[in-house]
């Protein structure tokens, strides 16, 4: 059975409801990051990145939640657009958008608004700006079509949702009403009932509530070594 490393984080929870919406079965292994398993020696075999999530399929690993998330979709044939050079095109565009744009911007945005030890005015601003930037560009694409590929319901929906979904954390309460279109995808996603269950899935495991020293040490290892 195909095993998913996660947690309750963002990325997990976009392959999780892939996971869901698609019906697949599979082992849901919790990898406690706060308390530093993602640096045992056997999940770094699995993901020498050291982060959630991550997969097995046999004698296949995938890591990165979108890497997850186009080989889950490949494989199974669900959740594509049309089969034309013209929306492959816009597929692999819109999912590198998510990876390298909104996922970096908003963990950042919510790294520095939340828990530096610091409350750096320019970092929270640049971090903020960026994402709220990228937000605004899924926002305006979906104000001309209900979903990010067009009609149908893709894996660039899911991954919109699961960073979007949060846009309350990485921006402030106050910022859901710059974004109506984005809410509204939002909104339509986190009501079906796969995505209920993705959401739910970190209760069923005890995960460490607290960011405390021991967690700072081993998911901000950076305020414990000095690089530069
Ligand atoms: N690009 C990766 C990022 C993965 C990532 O940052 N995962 C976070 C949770 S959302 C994590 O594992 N954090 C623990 C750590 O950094 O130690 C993806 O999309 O899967």
């Amino acid at each position: 059975m195909l095993k998913f490393y996660f947690s309750g984080a963002p990325n997990p929870t976009k392959v999780a409801l892939f996971l869901e919406e698609v019906g697949l079965p599979y082992e849901a292994i919790p990898v406690d990051t706060r308390k530093g398993e993602q640096h045992t020696p056997e999940f770094t075999a699995i993901n020498p990145n050291a982060k959630v999530p991550a997969i097995v399929d046999g004698d296949v690993t995938v890591f990165d939640s979108n890497a997850i998330l186009l080989y889950l979709a490949e494989k199974t044939g669900k959740f594509l657009p049309a089969k034309t050079d013209r929306a492959r095109g816009e597929l692999l565009s819109w999912l590198m958008f998510v990876a390298t744009g909104v996922g970096p911007y908003s963990g950042q945005s919510v790294h520095f608004r939340h828990y530096a030890p610091e409350k750096l005015e320019y970092a929270i601003n640049r971090y903020a700006f960026e994402a709220q930037r990228h937000f605004g560009i899924l926002n305006a694409r979906l104000a001309g079509q209900k979903y990010m590929l067009g009609d149908t319901y893709t894996i660039v929906d899911m991954d919109v949702w699961g960073w979007a979904r949060l846009i309350p954390t990485v921006l402030g309460d106050a910022a859901w009403p710059k974004f109506p279109h984005l809410k509204r995808l939002v909104d339509e996603i986190s009501a079906r009932p796969a995505a209920v269950t993705a959401v739910a899935l970190k209760d069923k495991h005890k995960f460490k509530a607290e960011v405390d020293d021991d967690a700072r040490r081993v998911m901000f290892r950076h305020i414990f070594e000095k690089v530069a």
